[in-house]
């Protein structure tokens, strides 16, 4: 750290601005959590020089065999965590996952069906605008008048299409999912189903949604939206780990082993996997358990606290970490309160909601997530306090069309102060600026202001 402060000052700054604006920034973001230092000082190990193609003891490559230890660590403390009996810890992310278990599972063109990215899918679950769109032919269910997966709907898309893969998952949903229910329509048309539990992993982890490990045949997850660990992903297998894939005969485990290497990826990246490593051991403690049901709470706080301000929220709650907001309801547009709000020192991102008549950039809804605020030690009885704030900035905030507005300086100045003190009193457990507080660059006001079209 002292070296990247003395040679190159120009990144040492922009990294320690980063340190700043995460201290002092009220972040709801539902697909965010913060590393603990130790995390990212395993993603920054020495480990990162290593190439080793393949798997511990069958690399391509000599001078692996320290990294073999370290990723057959992260594969036990993976499988002990989830109670999986397999894993894979070397996909780049939960999308590169996804895809090797499309490759594995599907042949070209073959049928798979998940939920609708309108509905509050993910691009990988067959979305046009991802190559699992347009390498599979891709079947979309979607959700009920009250907001949840429709599942009759799902049941008759599968008898329908017999699809080879169910994907249970979203990126925006706020209720439990049902896995058996997902399972029993995949076992009916002779279906895989694989769950990607991205978004909920964190809270499967602790044992605060169920958990579909021993349900689907497999699990994808990304580590970083809330186990608190590096960008990366994660494939699981329980009970079904030997089921035989489509050929018959290759259990699901060692067809999944080829479908990361090398079918979909190379050269894993060696300290990241030491990263998740550390993550999975944290999330396995006393203290990540808290942490996961205090999200559940808050986010179910934030979502009274917001309906009693008048707020139209998905569902009419939650049971998980997400909430999700009509803001059009209250007359602005998704991209409006997301920007508006991020000037006032809040994070929160535009959404699309059912029947959503905006483009995917602007939006009518908010979704708000709640794992760094309960990872800041906020309990429910902060939630007021945030929602006010949220509440504030709406009502502050004139829309002038579609993607512009205007907000008075001196409410952004208030709030920003406010969220300020917030953050001060909940501290996270952030590295250590590189030259300390008081020498970081100034926040980025100017490019704040003309989004701001003031
Ligand atoms: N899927 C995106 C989200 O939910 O924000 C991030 O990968």
């Amino acid at each position: 750290m002292a070296a990247l402060e003395r040679e190159d000052p120009e990144l040492a700054a922009l990294l320690d601005d980063e340190v700043r604006h995460q201290d002092t920034t009220l972040a709801m973001i539902a697909s965010a959590s913060i590393a603990d230092p130790s995390v990212l000082a395993a993603g920054g190990a020495a480990l990162s020089n290593v190439t080793a193609e393949g798997y511990p003891g069958a690399r391509y490559h000599p001078g692996a065999a320290r990294f073999d230890a370290v990723e057959r660590l992260a594969i036990q403390r993976a499988k002990e965590l989830f109670g999986a009996e397999y894993a894979n810890v070397q996909p780049h992310s939960c999308s590169s996952a996804n895809l090797a278990v499309l490759a594995a599972l599907v042949p070209p063109g073959g049928t798979i069906l998940g939920l609708h990215l309108d509905a509050g899918g993910h691009l990988t679950h067959g979305s046009p605008a991802s190559v699992t769109g347009r390498h599979y032919r891709a079947v979309h269910y979607g959700i009920d008048a009250a907001g949840r997966i429709d599942y009759e709907q799902a049941e008759e898309l599968a008898r329908t299409h017999r699809p080879a893969l169910i994907i249970a998952g979203a990126s925006a949903y706020p209720r439990t999912i049902d896995f058996a229910r997902f399972r029993a329509i995949a076992d009916e048309v002779g279906a895989y189903l694989l769950a990607d539990i991205s978004h909920i992993a964190g809270l499967v982890a602790a044992g605060v949604h169920p958990s579909p490990v021993d349900i689907a045949h497999l699990t994808t997850l990304s580590t970083y939206k809330q186990l608190g660990g590096p960008r990366g992903g994660l494939i699981l297998s329980g009970g079904e780990y030997r089921t035989p894939g489509p050929d018959g005969r290759t259990p699901l485990h060692r067809l999944m082993q080829r479908a990361v290497f090398p079918q979909s990826q190379g050269t894993p990246s060696p300290a990241v996997i030491a990263a998740k490593a550390r993550a999975f051991a944290l999330a396995g403690q006393d203290g990540f358990r808290a942490t996961a049901a205090l999200i559940v709470a808050d986010a179910s706080a934030l979502a009274a606290e917001l309906s009693v301000l008048g707020y139209r929220i998905l569902t009419g709650g939650t049971d998980n970490h997400m909430v999700l907001v009509d803001i059009a309801d209250r007359g602005l547009t998704g991209v409006i309160a997301e920007r508006a709000l991020e000037e006032c020192g809040i994070l929160a991102n535009r959404n699309r909601i059912p029947g959503d008549t905006k483009s995917p950039l602007v939006t009518s809804g908010l979704r708000l997530g709640v794992n760094i605020l309960a990872q800041r030690g906020m309990g429910p009885d902060r939630m007021a306090h945030c929602a006010r704030l949220l509440h504030t900035v709406v009502r502050g905030t004139v829309p002038l069309s579609d993607t512009e507005y205007r907000i008075d300086p001196r409410l952004v100045a208030q709030i920003r102060a406010d969220v300020e003190g917030l953050c001060a009193r909940h501290p996270l457990p952030l590295p250590t600026p590189f030259s300390g507080l008081d020498t970081l660059t100034a926040p980025t006001a100017t490019a704040l202001s003309i989004g701001a079209g003031q």
